[in-house]
């Protein structure tokens, strides 16, 4: 079984945050380079899915999108539970996971994606097609991240954490959105302070360090 990485990337962050909080270890590589945004040719011509992260199972199964992979090792792993312990809480998870995914990484990615020079032609990520950049999506994905930050505010002012008083996947994706918000040079709003409460203390865990 292998991991393929992107050290850099705000997704495959994700599940190495995960991994890291459920102590297991396995084989990681690097798909993509340390210094340039773009996955190396090599990885791209094996993997159809382009993107990362990507589980290769042993049998050559390969299992796209972070929270799939975190799910398959939920399952093998139950404890510590990051997606929730009973039905309740599954569906709580869940649904703070989504719209942080949703709502959060997919505006961040639009304002990055449609305003970096070194992402010219590649709005899309995992696009084997040139995708070119649309500049009312920097304006648009920026209105959404606003409306992103004021929704979890709302929600962290009466809760320790996203799905209530545990630690979850929809904490780990919230956090992997708001540090690539904050690259992007959206900060949390002053108006936001039990996101930035939230923040100091979700990235004091050891595992934010991953
Ligand atoms: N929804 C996917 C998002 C994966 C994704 O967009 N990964 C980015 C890195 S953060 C990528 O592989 N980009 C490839 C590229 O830009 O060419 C997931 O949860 O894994």
């Amino acid at each position: 079984m292998k991991l393929y990485d992107w050290s850099i990337a705000p997704n495959p962050r994700r599940v190495r945050i995960y991994l890291r909080e459920k102590a297991i270890d396995i084989a990681i590589e690097e798909a993509g380079y340390p210094d340039k945004p773009i996955l190396k040719p090599d990885y791209l011509a094996a993997h159809p899915h382009r993107r990362v992260p990507l589980l290769v199972l042993d049998d050559g199964t390969e299992i796209s999108e972070a929270m799939a992979i975190c799910r398959y090792f939920e399952t093998l792993y139950p404890e510590p539970a990051l997606m929730g312990g009973d039905a309740r809480e599954r569906a709580i998870v869940e649904m703070w996971e989504r719209m942080a995914e949703w709502e959060g990484m997919v505006a961040v990615s639009e304002v990055f994606r449609n305003s970096k020079r070194s992402f010219t032609d590649r709005g899309v990520a995992g696009s084997a097609e040139p995708m070119p950049q649309i500049p009312a999506l920097v304006e648009r994905g920026m209105q959404r991240v606003g409306l992103f930050f004021d929704k979890f505010n709302t929600q962290l002012a009466h809760n320790e954490f996203l799905a209530g008083d545990k630690f979850s996947v929809a904490d780990i994706t919230t956090l992997c959105v708001i540090d690539f918000a904050i690259l992007v040079g959206l900060e949390i709003p002053e108006t936001c302070p039990d996101v930035a409460r939230w923040h100091a203390s979700v990235s004091a865990r050891p595992s934010a360090k991953s």
